[in-house]
């Protein structure tokens, strides 16, 4: 992909772990390469469909200044973070920042903190059978939306499904979403639940009736399995209700375990039922 690289920016601000460091104020230095297709830009020499680096610049003196950390990770990760936030051109951001003038009492070049943040693209599942369950999924998207470290970037048709599970309960209104995010699986697992939360959803019985169930499908090609999360959703490959919302909006995208993308693992699932 292409990149526009600013290298060792100076800046004058106040991070540190100690008082003195708070107070007096170093220099730092912030190295970046910003991540993007700047085929448009160039093709049209047109500045609007590219990243303006000046402001970049400035944008990162303002956070730095306007905000004191006691450590260079924490400032590396809340610059990588706003500024993909704040240049949607920005696909992935390398961030390095230095601090040439830490106290450790013995002479240095430099020590710095080197971080790579991205948009990752992530599909949700989004159901409910309690309620009005159009507008409780609607109301689920809009707080995914309002969230600034999530991107909604498709959002299937909704279908009315059977309930599976063996619980016996009304239909559910099922969807699925694609979503581009800054957050980390455990983070982005953190929000699906305070959105839960906040629709007021009450855990009684597993696989019961629910206002609203949201669960992480896939999270870009990764495999991960923890005592609080199963990426890709192992319930993905039975499941109808999922299946065909996530044809409509990701037919092509593979399974990281299987090898088999979206539209096969649904043909297998109709194959399986005949
Ligand atoms: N967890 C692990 N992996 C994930 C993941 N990839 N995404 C953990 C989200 N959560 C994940 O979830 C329980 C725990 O799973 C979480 O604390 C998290 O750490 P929960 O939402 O609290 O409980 P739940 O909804 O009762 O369980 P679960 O497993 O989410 O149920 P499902 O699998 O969503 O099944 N029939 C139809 N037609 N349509 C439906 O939408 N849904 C269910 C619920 C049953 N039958 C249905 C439908
Ligand atoms: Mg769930």
């Amino acid at each position: 992909m292409d990149q526009i690289k600013i290298t060792n920016l100076e800046v004058f601000s106040h991070h540190g772990v100690y008082k003195e460091e708070n107070v007096l104020g170093q220099k730092f230095l912030v190295s970046a390469a910003l991540y993007a297709d700047l085929s448009e830009a160039s093709g049209r020499d047109d500045l609007s469909k590219s990243v303006d680096y000046g402001k970049v610049c400035h944008f990162i003196k303002d956070e730095m200044e306007k905000y004191t950390f006691k450590l260079i990770e924490t400032l590396t990760e809340h610059l990588a973070r706003k500024i993909l936030i704040n240049f949607p051109v920005i696909e992935k951001i390398q961030l390095e920042v230095k601090k040439p003038w830490a106290p450790i009492l013995l002479p240095l070049e430099t020590v710095s903190v080197v971080m790579e943040r991205k948009w990752h693209r992530v599909y949700l599942s989004i159901g409910s059978n309690l309620g009005d369950k159009e507008n409780n999924l609607n109301t689920a998207i809009e707080l995914l939306k309002a969230d600034d470290l999530c991107r909604v970037a498709s959002i299937s048709s909704f279908i009315l499904t059977a309930p599976v599970g063996g619980v016996e309960q009304d239909d559910f209104l099922n969807g699925a979403l694609e979503i581009k995010t800054i957050r980390t699986p455990e983070e982005l697992l953190k929000l699906i639940q305070e959105i839960e939360n906040k629709l007021k959803r009450v855990r009684t019985i597993n696989w019961g009736p629910r206002i609203i169930d949201l669960d992480i499908l896939y999270y870009d090609q990764e495999v991960i399995k923890t005592e609080t999360l199963t990426i890709p959703h192992p319930e993905i490959i039975n499941r109808e209700f999922v299946l065909k919302p996530m044809c409509e909006i990701a037919a092509d995208l593979n399974h990281p375990i299987y090898g088999k993308n979206v539209y096969q693992l649904y043909q297998e699932l109709l194959n399986k039922k005949i």
